[in-house]
C-alpha cells in the first residue's frame, strides 16, 4: 500500500500579495492538539490588560498580553516597554514544534487574548527597529477565527483579508512588514475567546 505521505498539517497556502511573502497552514494543529493549547494557555499565561496613556488620557489596550522571551529581552508593544516573562513550558515546546516549518530561530513571544468581539488591535506592522530587516513571523491561533485584514502601506488599492482558523499558523516574511499593515478589527457579533501567538526574534 502506498503511504500518504503528507498530512493535513503539511498544507500551505501562499497568499498572493505584492512585495510580501504570507502563507498559511489552516490545519498546523489538529483540533485536538488547538483545543488542548487553548484551554492551557487560558490559564497558564500570565494574562495582563495594559494602559496607555494618549493625549494626557488614559486608555485601556481592547485585549490581554503577555512577552515571553530569553534572558529578560524588553520588547515594546501597544506603546510600552515590557521585561519578558520566562519561558512557560508549553511555549518552548510550541516554539520548538515550529521548526518543522522555519528555521528561524525564535527569541520570544508575543502573546494576545482577545475575550470576544470588542477586543482587537490596530492597523500596524511588525517592524520594530529590534527585529531587523525582512522578520520572520511565525502567528498561531487557538480559539474563536478571527479576521486578519492587510493593506498596503502606499498604495490603497491593495488590501485583502484572511480567516485564521483554531490551530493554524500564518508565516509573514521577507518584505512583507515593509510594505503592509495589519489589523484585527472589532466586531458586532458574538465571539468566543481567542489567543494568537507571535514568535519573533528580537536582536
Ligand atoms: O492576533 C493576531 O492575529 C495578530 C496580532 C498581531 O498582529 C501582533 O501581535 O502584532
Ligand atoms: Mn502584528
Amino acid at each position: 500500500m502506498i503511504k500518504d505521505l503528507f498530512s493535513d498539517k503539511d498544507t500551505c497556502h501562499t497568499i498572493d500579495l505584492a512585495g510580501a511573502d504570507i502563507r498559511l497552514f489552516p490545519y498546523y494543529f489538529d483540533t485536538d492538539e488547538a483545543d488542548y493549547y487553548l484551554k492551557e494557555l487560558l490559564t497558564q499565561v500570565e494574562w495582563s490588560e495594559q494602559v496607555i496613556k494618549l493625549y494626557g488620557k488614559e486608555h485601556k489596550v481592547p485585549r490581554l498580553s503577555a512577552w515571553y522571551a530569553d534572558d529578560n529581552k524588553s520588547y515594546e508593544y501597544s506603546g510600552l516597554r515590557t521585561v519578558g516573562l520566562p519561558w512557560l513550558t508549553i511555549l518552548k515546546d510550541i516554539k520548538n514544534k515550529l521548526q518543522d516549518v522555519c528555521d528561524t530561530p525564535f527569541n520570544s513571544v508575543l502573546v494576545n487574548r482577545y475575550r470576544n468581539g470588542s477586543d482587537s488591535v490596530g492597523w500596524h506592522a511588525d517592524d520594530e527597529p529590534e527585529l531587523g530587516c525582512n522578520p520572520v513571523i511565525a502567528s498561531l491561533s487557538f480559539g474563536e477565527e478571527r479576521t486578519f485584514h492587510l493593506k498596503h502601506k502606499y498604495d490603497k488599492s491593495l488590501k485583502t483579508s484572511i480567516v485564521l482558523p483554531h490551530g493554524s499558523l500564518l508565516l509573514m516574511q521577507g518584505a512583507t512588514q515593509s510594505h503592509w499593515l495589519h489589523q484585527i478589527a472589532k466586531s458586532k457579533r458574538d465571539m468566543d475567546e481567542r489567543i494568537n501567538l507571535t514568535f519573533r526574534l528580537v536582536k
